[in-house]
């Protein structure tokens, strides 16, 4: 108790440290089917060779057992035998994912199916079943949102989550936090989920893997050394493996031989951007905001080339893949309902160096061809003697469709005869 002239001990505010999550779904699309087939689980499981149609295991009791009548309720109660098997797959098909007793034969995500069938044959093969993840994708962020509502959409099964001024979230480092989520998730899904916890992005998504399935990962700043340093360069999301491959070409193996290397050796030899990205994230270093839902600013589609390409040599593939990204971004835009009026490009050159140029023109489009045409006049006021790594095109100034003033007639004139 403290009484008037005794002094008291104050403990000044402390202001909180930053600390930001990412959040990843254990083996996504092979738990959303264990969900439906629950007898499958701790057995190999791998999704590929296609899309699940309504009932493919109704449809395979049936034919077995037409004397009986089959419903969704016996989908639990199938008997695992009566699965197709990996071994028995034949085609051309990719894995998207397997289940974590999958993965201790060697088969993940990206791998040919018929290699992965040679290492697990036992595997039971399922097909993706798209409309159930991304119902299950919205359940999980919608749980996370209730309960720290700075969160930032990542894709089908990942979210950065802004720790910081959550009630709570500074306790142990962001763990309590943390594991309330784990539970939170898995009591709305039924899945599990891994976690990583550090002073911003870029870490806290290395520590997301860190330990997976069902695992929570708190790194402070003072770990960087011990427990981000070790790892190859690769685990930095933005370090393709092209970049890798060079970067090993320099002896650079790991983070923290990357942070030996002076700023300024890095920028001569990668590029005045990419150079400095790189000394920046090897030294943990990461500002970038967790950016919640918002209206876009623009949309913007882009790809990294197999090989390096030039604009003459090159020509005809350029002039598809252009095009070809032109038509992307009008379908996002259309599907979104989006129209805009600021039209770009972005380059990235052999030597890393990024370049981009837009323009505004007096309408909004959401329309493959003048975006199209738009994007090429762009594209005549950059260097291309230099051979090209990236290409992007982006849509900017967006306004929803609909909410765009109309655009002024024209006069009646001649030019109505063209
Ligand atoms: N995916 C895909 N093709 C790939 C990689 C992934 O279609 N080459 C899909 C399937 C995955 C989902 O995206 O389930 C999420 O990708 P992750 O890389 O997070 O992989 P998982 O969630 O399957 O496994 P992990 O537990 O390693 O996160
Ligand atoms: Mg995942």
């Amino acid at each position: 108790m403290s009484s008037p002239g005794m002094l008291t001990a104050v403990t000044p505010p402390t202001a909180p440290i930053r600390r930001i999550a990412h959040l990843d779904m254990d083996a996504f699309y092979a738990s959303v089917e264990l969900l439906r087939y629950p007898q499958l689980k701790g057995l190999p499981v791998v999704i590929g060779g296609g899309r699940r149609r309504e009932d493919d295991m109704l449809a395979r009791l049936r034919e077995a057992y037409p004397e009986r009548e089959w419903t969704g309720d016996d989908l639990a109660h199938i008997p695992v035998e009566f699965f197709p098997l990996l071994g028995q797959y034949a085609g051309r098909g990719v894995a998207t994912t397997a289940t974590y007793p999958a993965r201790q034969f060697g088969v993940g995500s990206a791998m040919g199916l018929m290699k992965a069938a040679r290492l697990c044959p036992q595997a039971i093969l399922l097909p993706v079943d798209f409309d159930e993840v991304r119902r299950i994708s919205r359940l999980f962020k919608q749980t996370i949102r209730e309960i720290a509502p700075v969160m930032e959409d990542r894709g089908v099964d990942e979210v950065y989550i802004d720790f910081t001024d959550v009630p709570g979230g500074q306790r142990e480092g962001g763990r309590v936090l943390a594991r309330l989520i784990q539970k939170s998730i898995f009591q709305a899904t039924g899945l599990t989920c891994s976690i990583g916890v550090a002073p911003n992005k870029l870490i806290a998504k290395m520590a997301s893997e860190f330990k997976k399935p069902n695992g929570i990962s708190v790194v402070y700043e003072q770990d960087l050394e011990q427990l981000i340093w070790p790892l190859p360069c690769r685990k930095i999301n933005g370090v393709g493996p092209k970049a890798d491959a060079k970067l090993q070409g320099h002896g650079i193996h790991t983070i923290g031989e990357l942070a030996q290397r002076e700023r300024t050796w890095l920028i001569q030899h990668y590029g005045k951007s990419y150079g400095a990205w790189l000394h920046e994230v090897a030294w943990g270093r990461d500002e970038r905001p967790v950016q919640t839902e918002s209206e876009p600013v623009s949309m913007s589609r882009e790809t990294t080339f197999d090989r390096d390409l030039h604009a003459a040599r090159d020509r005809a593939e350029l002039g598809a893949i252009f095009t070809r990204l032109c038509e992307q971004v009008a379908d996002d835009l259309q599907r979104k309902g989006y129209v805009g009026k600021t039209i770009g490009v972005k380059l990235r050159y052999d030597n890393f160096q990024i370049v981009t140029r837009d323009s505004t023109i007096d309408h909004f489009t959401n329309e493959a061809t003048s975006i199209r045409r738009q994007a090429g006049l762009c594209l005549k006021r950059v260097d291309l003697t230099r051979r090209i790594r990236l290409l992007g095109v982006r849509v900017g100034s967006l306004a929803r469709l609909g909410e765009v003033p109309p655009e002024p007639e024209r006069p009646p004139g001649p030019a109505q005869l063209f």
